[in-house]
């Protein structure tokens, strides 16, 4: 049996994470997606948050419908190790992304031998992105069709703040 982490910020969780994670469910035999902190990124929703609008949004859709959530804290490496998951799937919209992959893929591998597999993004989803959503909503833009039932809301309800 093959365990397969889909790591991520997910702040907030978009269809094109989840189309990934779906995708991971076609190809695994449990999948689990993890919540974490990017150093890099300054997060809006708090972890737990993301956590739980990522557990709703599996839940709604029959093709994710046994998909675990965690959060991670620590490294992603001693997660997949306590999970069992030998496999972290990611996914990839262009350039930009495999250049900001490919080091942390090969970081993870040599700390634990975790192999990463990419996913080339549905083009229906290639120009999604959580920074993109969270600064429409900032201006007052439509979210909805971009994130998971929820998530717009919670984004919206942080902004506020
Ligand atoms: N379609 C397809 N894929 C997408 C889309 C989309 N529309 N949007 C995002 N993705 C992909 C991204 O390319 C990425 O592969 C994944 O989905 C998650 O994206 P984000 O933006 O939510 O998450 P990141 O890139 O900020 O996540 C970075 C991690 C949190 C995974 C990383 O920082 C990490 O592993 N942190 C834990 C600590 C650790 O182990 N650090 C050492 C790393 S070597």
């Amino acid at each position: 049996m093959t365990i397969a982490v889909c790591p991520g910020s997910f702040d907030p969780i978009t269809l094109g994470h989840l189309d990934v994670v779906r995708r991971a469910c076609g190809m695994f035999d449990r999948v689990i997606i993890a919540v974490a902190k990017n150093p890099g990124k300054s997060g809006l929703l708090d972890l737990d948050t993301r956590a739980a609008l990522a557990r709703d949004a599996v839940a709604a859709d029959p093709a994710t419908a046994g998909v675990e959530v965690g959060v991670v804290d620590g490294l992603l490496v001693d997660f997949c190790r306590e999970a069992g998951a030998t496999v972290v799937v990611k996914g990839l919209r262009g350039g930009a992304d495999f250049d900001a992959e490919q080091p942390m893929a090969l970081m993870n591998r040599h700390l634990s031998g975790v192999e990463t597999v990419f996913v080339v993004a549905d083009q229906a989803y290639a120009h999604v992105a959580s920074s993109l959503v969270k600064d429409i909503a900032r201006h007052g833009g439509p979210i909805d069709d971009l994130v998971p039932a929820g998530a717009a809301d919670a984004v919206r309800a942080a902004l506020a703040r």
